[in-house]
């Protein structure tokens, strides 16, 4: 900031003559001043300039204050100038002010600036994991054909795991399910609680809330006491179904689980159905499919049988109708239990059923 222009008119209407000592302060505030003012570079520091200067407490108002003590002429020669000293400090902070401003903006637009020609970054985007897929296809097929999906509790009451699907205590069927219990009892010290080991307790909880007709799929955690291999882990996904109403058939039963199988799996896939025995059905079934590795030849996967096993079904048993209050002699049932990473398998090729809870993202990428 120059002050060369200022000297001039301040010296020639002769303040040296007038109050030779105000005059030189004032002379000697705006020339400090200004020459501070060169080296500031930001807004912070500016106003503490202004706070310094022109500030209530400042030096420049300081000296206006002591004009007071001048005779009535000199005060007006020496206020003057010194309204002039402080319109040029205002002016001049201004300028500075907006030097700053300006300079901040162009730093920015310095530090934003894009270089349209570089590659760009690429996003790295999640997907589903197999079995959320696989989960949500087999839902979709059944919802398409009039299910409607419900959830049920991970950790279950004896009484729905077992008592309601006729499986009292002490009888031999409960082997078939190697269940992991809780260390805990009802309010009576009667009910064992346990982690559920199927799906199939949802079937007592939704029939004790419907009335008739049923038609719901559950998909959830199932949790077995059990050695894993490749076609077994001890937690894994099932899929429930259960449709109650007058007139159901074995023949819906098949009719449903053929239109799955097809549509999961295409028309080419060969289907197996056989006798099975399950305390809550009566006739029970399972369900296989040819084996994908061998093509029904038989390997390590399929056991050399050449079927894969994905669910087990049936007609559901009068007892357990009886046990949630509908009436046998009125309404029939069947009711199935799948087994998603089974199907999984099957449909995509995989070998291993450890591989979708290894956590391996060279295996879940593919998918
Ligand atoms: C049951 O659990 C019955 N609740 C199914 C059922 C429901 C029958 C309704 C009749 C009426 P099972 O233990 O066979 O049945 O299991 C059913 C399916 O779950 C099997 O076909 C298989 O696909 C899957 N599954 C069973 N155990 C395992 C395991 N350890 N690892 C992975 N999948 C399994």
């Amino acid at each position: 900031m120059k002050s060369e222009g200022f000297r001039q008119p301040f010296i020639a209407q002769g303040l040296y003559m007038t109050s030779p000592d105000l005059a030189q302060t004032i002379q000697e505030v705006r020339d400090k001043a200004l020459e501070e003012l060169q080296g500031l570079a930001s807004e912070e520091e500016l106003e503490s300039w202004r706070i310094l200067y022109l500030g209530r407490r400042g030096r420049l108002t300081s000296v206006l204050r002591s004009l007071g003590s001048l005779s009535q002429e000199e005060r007006r020669v020496v206020g003057a100038q010194a309204n002039q000293v402080k319109a040029l400090l205002e002016e001049s902070l201004a300028q500075a002010e907006g030097q700053v401003k300006e300079s901040r903006i162009a730093g920015l637009a310095q530090e934003e600036q894009i270089d349209v020609t570089r590659p760009g970054r690429s996003v790295a985007l999640g997907r589903f994991h197999p079995l959320t897929q696989i989960l949500r296809e087999i839902c979709d097929a059944f919802v398409a054909m009039g299910f409607q999906i419900v959830e049920g509790p991970e950790v279950e009451w004896d009484h729905y795991n077992f008592e309601l699907l006729n499986i009292p205590r002490d009888h031999p069927a409960r082997d078939m399910w190697n269940t992991l219990w809780i260390d805990y009892r009802d309010e009576k010290g009667e009910q064992p609680m346990l982690l559920r080991t199927h799906t199939s307790p949802m079937q007592a909880r939704t029939m004790e809330r419907m009335k008739p007709p049923v038609r719901v799929i559950v998909p959830g955690k199932c949790y077995r006491y059990e050695a894993t291999d490749a076609t077994h882990e001890w937690h894994f996904y099932q899929v429930e179904g259960l449709a109650v109403d007058d007139g159901i058939t074995f023949a819906d039963l098949k009719g449903t689980l053929y239109e799955f199988a097809r549509r999961i799996f295409g028309a080419d896939r060969r289907v197996r159905f056989r006798c099975d025995y399950f305390p809550f059905v009566e006739p029970g079934v399972d369900m296989s499919i040819d084996c994908f590795a061998c093509k029904g030849q038989g390997c390590r996967i399929c056991q050399e049988t050449g079927w894969i096993e994905i669910l087990g079904a049936g007609m559901v048993h009068p007892k357990v109708l009886e046990g949630v209050g509908y009436d046998p002699s009125v309404y029939t049932g069947f009711a199935f239990g799948l087994g998603p990473e089974r199907i999984a398998m099957l449909k995509y090729g995989i070998e291993d059923i450890r591989l979708f809870y290894s956590n391996d993202l060279r295996f879940l990428r593919q998918f």
